[in-house]
């Protein structure tokens, strides 16, 4: 297959605009007929009229006449009308195609999942529907006209409002919804079906009534409680903190089983993942409660970070992705736990996001190019992306940077725009010169700072000394400085905030932002009364490695007392990173591990503190092994499982004691608690329930008999879904009897659950046990399992690919086994395929050995004539890396 790759710097206008999309949906049983009339402005003369599209061509008419076939020509994925036939003034297309919904398994564009029909758009689903200028910055207003059987098809649902609606005949009825905004074609959706609806109102801070519609099947409708809740509460939160209200009477929400990600913002008619509506105790755990409330709140902000203001092309991704994960974290944050919240994102940036900088997909937040822009919606679009605009937030302040939103919406509400007119607007709305921020969207790399201190008694300073170096990526060697704010504040020796001040200054303070805008600097400050120990990056307040040099005894100090709970946790982190690398050096020379008796007393007095539970949960979680070896070449994964094993077990039977309290305390706060049931989702209990379950993971590791009590207390407990998945989870690695009786206990209760056996398929591929591939190949075999169903497969094969022990055995049979399933996907499912073939970017970094394998297994793959054009690219990456 021929290459085709797309540039930024090629970005060129669109030659010809849609004032009015009108759309006809004839939705019969084997296929959908759809009819399109679109009012077309060309914007420049003399030039072919080229439309995106692949769906069977039926007719084309322009003006009313019918084209003849010599007028046009028909590709594999365009439709191009010779420029002699365009008129000067506006013109009318009506284009006729057909599509097959229910052979469609990409799940892009109109696809059938039981029985239904549902579309996914972005980016370039819309295509696979019709014939359109399929890029986001042709934006038009949409009516859509379904005609559909009544008793196959009650519910018909398109975006905006529904505007009229009759009867054709006994057995066929029609609607017809419009939208009074103008999008582009990615926003675009349609579900039809046999779906029970929930219902609510929200009344605006303006008093406007909006009626909120969940969409389920039947048998799920009581599942919609919280995620009803949670839109409520987003809606409330954007008035508030971002000044920002609903614009259209109606919000809905339709909940699918097979759907290729989370959700999608479509305007008015969001399609969701059933894992991200779907709730109650008994099924889903506090973290898939939080789950839903970040991605409801997510879908729900794009209304106006993504549809109202949308991107100018897809380079610009991040502009909505990067600014609505933001605001989601921003909205959970405030909801419950900031501390907690962000810790939790952090980790995620750094064993997802930084192995992707690091490796052969590695791209900047905006890719200068690309081949298929499925492969990036990725962590770095998202999550880095985030981390980006939270760089303006902490350069600006709430205040400052919300001025500078309030700019964005003035300037660009409606319009299609760009990553710099953002950072434009918050550079204009404050008066301050952004462009070095200009780095953060084109360089890849996570910058790594080095910062070294000094104190003089007689001049009473304290000398940061910071230096920044930006790896080389894929597709940049040489990287620029970039602005890089560092949060800090200083600790005395017993650990007391100790003020400082800045030589601009003649006040004194207790922490500070220094900017880093060179590859080196130093800051000085003054009035410091003592040697101190700095914190240093607090609040994680920019995306970068920190190769620090401060003693463990000064992070042991860190982690008893600093009052930014992040870098106080970070310490904790930091050590465990040292002692695991201790470790490492030791196995890797046939020497006997360290013992860590300083960490493990560190530990106990952090777990013996009255901090809240949920942040003890996360000072128990060690950096992951994606973490630790991101930097390193020549990688024996397994060594780094052991090394990572072999300091929790030390920790685990050090702080016995200490777990054990903490367990009974736990059991006690959800016994005694102030709830009438503490089974369900409160944000408290969870906080106890989530250091409940890191301790379980501690205790059995100390103590695996203890598995007869705990079988015990999964009897009493299973009627709560955190509980059953923190004791699973604890015991899942056990070879033992207990384990194996209580997973099939599982699996036969929650068999017809489609969600809980998704947990089921994740405990069996994340299993430490030598059986684990044995186990997850009969798991395929499950009538509950499906390859054609993306939370199954996410479930199985994407856990099992981060499954480092069996993923990357020795013997090459987990490479073997995922490439015989990735070539199986990405027949039917190209996204799906290229999102697991990414397990494999650590190719390079292998020891000669497994490197060996790993080329060996994906050669067939590349080996494979029709490979989807997303495979190819990331296997192309992967190969020449
Ligand atoms: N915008 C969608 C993602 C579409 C992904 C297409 N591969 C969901 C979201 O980010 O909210
Ligand atoms: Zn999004």
């Amino acid at each position: 297959m021929q290459k085709n790759i797309h540039r930024l710097k090629d970005y060129r206008q669109p030659d010809f605009t849609v004032l009015q999309t009108d759309l006809h949906f004839d939705i019969e049983s084997e296929y959908t007929t759809v009819k399109s009339h679109l009012l077309v402005r060309a914007q420049n003369a003399g030039v072919p009229c080229v439309l995106d599209g692949s769906a069977e061509l039926l007719e084309i008419k322009l003006n009313g006449v019918r084209l003849p076939e010599n007028t046009y020509e028909l590709s594999e994925e365009k439709l191009s009308i010779a420029a002699d036939q365009i008129p000067h003034n506006d013109f009318v297309l009506e284009i006729t195609t057909r599509v097959y919904p229910a052979q469609n398994k990409s799940l892009m564009g109109l696809y059938a999942s039981s029985g239904n029909l549902y579309t996914q758009c972005e980016p370039e689903g819309f295509r696979k529907i019709t014939y359109y200028f399929d890029r986001p910055d042709v934006m038009s207003v949409f009516t859509t006209t379904m005609v559909a059987d009544k008793k196959h098809y009650p519910v018909l649902l398109s975006n905006g409002n529904l505007i009229d609606s009759g009867s054709l005949n006994h057995e066929r009825h029609w609607v017809k919804w419009q939208d009074p905004f103008a999008k582009p074609s990615y926003l675009f959706a349609l579900v039809a079906g046999d779906l029970a609806v929930s219902e609510d109102t929200f009344t605006t801070q303006s008093g406007k009534a909006v009626a909120l519609k969940f969409y389920t099947r039947a048998e799920d409708a009581a599942k919609t409680d919280f995620a009803l809740a949670s839109l409520k509460n987003a809606m409330r939160w954007d008035e508030t903190r971002f000044g920002l209200e609903y614009d259209l009477d109606i919000y809905m929400v339709v909940a699918v089983g097979d759907f290729n990600m989370g959700a999608m913002e479509n305007k008015g008619l969001n399609i969701f993942n059933t894992k991200y509506v779907l709730a109650d105790s008994t099924s889903a755990t506090d973290a898939d409660f939080e789950g839903i409330e970040s991605v409801i709140g997510h879908e729900y902000f794009h209304n106006w970070t993504g549809n109202r203001v949308t991107c100018r092309d897809w380079f610009q991704l991040s502009l909505k992705e990067g600014l609505t994960v933001f605001r989601d974290q921003e909205f959970s944050g405030d909801r419950a736990g900031r501390a907690v919240r962000r810790i939790q994102n952090v980790r995620a940036l750094r064993s997802l996001q930084f192995p992707e900088d690091a490796g052969p997909t590695a791209h900047p937040v905006r890719p200068a190019s690309y081949e298929e822009i499925n492969n990036f919606y990725t962590m770095t679009v998202y999550e880095k992306g985030a981390e980006v605009v939270r760089l303006y937030h902490t350069l600006l302040g709430e205040d400052g940077f919300q001025r500078g939103m309030k700019l964005y919406f003035q300037r660009y509400d409606g319009q299609a725009v760009t990553c710099d007119d953002f950072r434009q607007a918050m550079a204009d709305a404050n008066g301050r010169d952004f462009s070095q921020m200009a780095l953060w969207y084109s360089q890849a790399g996570t910058p790594l700072l080095e910062i070294k201190s000094h104190y003089d008694a007689k001049q009473r300073t304290f000398t940061l000394n910071c230096k920044q170096s930006i790896p080389p990526t894929p597709e940049m060697a040489e990287k620029q400085p970039m602005l890089i704010p560092i949060k800090i504040g200083l600790l005395s020796k017993n650990g007391q905030t100790t003020s400082f001040r800045l030589p601009e200054n003649s006040h004194a303070q207790d922490e500070a932002v220094l900017l880093l805008t060179q590859s080196e600097q130093d800051f000085v400050l003054h009035d410091v009364s003592e040697a101190v120990i700095p914190s240093l990056l607090r609040g994680f307040s920019a995306p970068v490695k920190l190769n620090d040099e401060r003693s463990d005894e000064d992070l042991m100090l860190l982690l008893a007392h600093d009052s930014d709970e992040f870098s106080r946790w970070e310490a904790g982190q930091t050590l465990y990173r040292r002692a695991i690398a201790a470790n490492l050096a030791a196995l890797s020379t046939g020497k006997t591990v360290p013992e860590h008796a300083l960490l493990a007393k560190a530990m106990n007095e952090a777990l013996n503190t009255d901090l809240d539970p949920a942040y003890k949960a996360l000072l128990l979680q060690m950096p992951s092994e994606a973490e630790l070896w991101e930097d390193d070449i020549g990688i024996n994964p397994l060594l780094y499982v052991e090394a990572r094993e072999t300091v929790l077990d030390g920790l685990s039977a050090a702080l016995s004691d200490t777990i054990n309290r903490w367990c009974q305390w736990c059991h006690e706060q959800e016994e005694n608690s102030q709830y009438e049931n503490p089974a369900a989702y409160h944000p408290d209990l969870a906080g106890v329930r989530s250091f409940l379950n890191a301790l379980r993971q501690w205790l059995i590791r100390a103590n695996p008999d203890r598995i007869t009590d705990i079988h015990r207390e999964y009897t009493r407990l299973a009627k709560n879904m955190t509980h059953e998945w923190g004791i699973l989870h604890s015991i899942n690695h056990l070879d033992n009897a207990n384990r194996d009786a209580l997973l099939a206990q599982f699996v036969e209760y929650h068999a017809n659950n489609a969600l809980v056996m998704d947990k089921y398929f994740s405990l069996v591929a994340s299993s430490a046990r030598s059986d684990t591939l044995t186990r997850v190949q009969a798991a395929m075999q499950h009538p509950a399992f499906s390859l054609e169903n993306p939370n199954k497969v996410r479930a199985l094969l994407g856990t099992f690919s981060r499954n480092v022990r069996h993923f990357h055995a020795e013997n090459g049979e987990g490479y073997a086994f995922m490439v015989e399933q990735i070539l199986r996907i990405d027949i039917f499912n190209p996204q799906v395929a290229s999102r697991l073939l990414q397990a494999f970017n650590l190719r390079s970094k292998l020891e000669p050995k497994r490197q060996a394998l790993m080329t060996q297994a994906l050669q067939q793959l590349q080996q494979q004539a029709d490979l989807s054009r997303d495979s190819r690219e990331v296997l192309d990456k992967i190969l020449v890396s």
